[in-house]
């Protein structure tokens, strides 16, 4: 079982749409635990690093226009693969297709305003983790809720 950090952005329409507490509080409650946030502005130059897969696709422009419009908030969410849970609570990207439940599906109705990211695998995680924090804006701290949150077996 994999014990791990992911990035989570909370993009400028969440940011917009004063859902930024709603949607922290959908991560926060299943236990996993905030190791770092913050409130920033993308730059086109921090966009094309996050987004370097998605370079020279047609939706790019599109893509760097809207994340860098407005600010949006930077998580490190630790826990239990963390990198699958949380993309499992966000849904599938386009809010249209995304479940009810998920973030995705109980507060949007857009493809592109899609509201949050979470990294894709562990390697991405890393590497986006870097992009946005610094290592000492990742906090290592204990709750007294992480005994009830997860056990020895959930830490591998
Ligand atoms: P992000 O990266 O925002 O968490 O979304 P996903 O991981 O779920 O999806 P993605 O990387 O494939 O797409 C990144 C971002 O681009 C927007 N997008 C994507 C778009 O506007 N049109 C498209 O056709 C695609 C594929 C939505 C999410």
């Amino acid at each position: 079982m994999a014990f791990e950090r992911t990035l989570i952005l909370i993009k400028p329409d969440g940011v917009q749409r004063g859902l930024v507490g709603d949607i922290v509080g959908r991560f926060e409650r299943t236990g996993m635990k905030i190791v770092g946030m913050k409130l920033m502005q993308m730059t086109e130059q921090l966009a094309a690093q996050h987004y370097k897969d998605h370079v020279g696709k047609g939706f790019y422009a599109g893509l760097v226009k809207f994340m860098t419009s407005s600010p949006l908030v930077a998580l490190a969410v630790e826990g239990p693969k963390a990198v699958e849970n949380c993309r499992k609570l966000m849904g599938k990207t386009f809010c249209t297709d995304a479940v009810a439940g998920t973030i995705r599906g109980d507060f949007g109705v857009s493809r592109g305003l899609n509201l949050v990211h979470g990294s894709d695998s562990a390697e991405s995680a890393k590497r986006e983790l870097g992009l946005f924090f610094k290592p000492e804006e990742l906090i290592e701290y204990s709750r007294a809720i992480d005994a009830w949150s997860w056990n020895d077996e959930d830490k591998g």
